[in-house]
């Protein structure tokens, strides 16, 4: 978990980027993801994009910040994410995917297997809390 955190950390400093970054290549690679989005502009650049990337990047923040308690601390996200948006729960994977690639590209180092690991460790289980209240 050391790992994750100094990952994270770096990942801190460069927040709005990174979930930017997160989210135009998810919305490339796996463009079925974009019809969450209709109301957005998708194109390279897009405040809205960078607006959004910041705040999952600051949830995932949160969700570091209580490790040991990421439902508590995602509870309103995931009531959200399971009442309102219905996201299909195989496009966290997709998500959590495209993170850790855009972490492996800025911070090669830090990504060793372990932190990789860690890492996806860590997103399925923010995952799993967004999508634990859907019936
Ligand atoms: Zn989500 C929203 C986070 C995944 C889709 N999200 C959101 C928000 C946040 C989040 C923070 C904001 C809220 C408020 O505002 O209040 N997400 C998140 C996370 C994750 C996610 C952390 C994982 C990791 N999502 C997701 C996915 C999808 C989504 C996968 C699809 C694909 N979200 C979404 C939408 C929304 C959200 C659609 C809404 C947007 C607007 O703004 O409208």
């Amino acid at each position: 978990m050391e790992t994750l955190s100094s990952a994270e950390g770096q990942v801190g400093d460069h927040q709005e980027d990174f979930g930017a970054e997160t989210l135009e290549r998810m919305f490339t690679a796996y463009p079925q993801t974009k019809t969450y989005f209709p109301h957005f502009d998708l194109h390279h650049g897009s405040a809205q994009i960078k607006a959004h990337g910041k705040k999952v990047v600051n949830a995932l923040i949160e969700a570091v910040n209580h490790i040991d308690d990421i439902s508590g601390a995602l509870s309103k996200l995931s009531d959200l994410h399971a009442q309102k948006l219905r996201v299909d729960p195989v496009n966290f994977k997709l998500l959590g995917h495209c993170f850790l690639v855009v972490v492996a590209i800025h911070h090669p180092s830090v990504l060793t297997p372990e932190a990789h690991a860690s890492l996806d460790k860590f997103l399925c289980a923010v995952g799993a809390v967004l999508t634990a209240k859907y019936r």
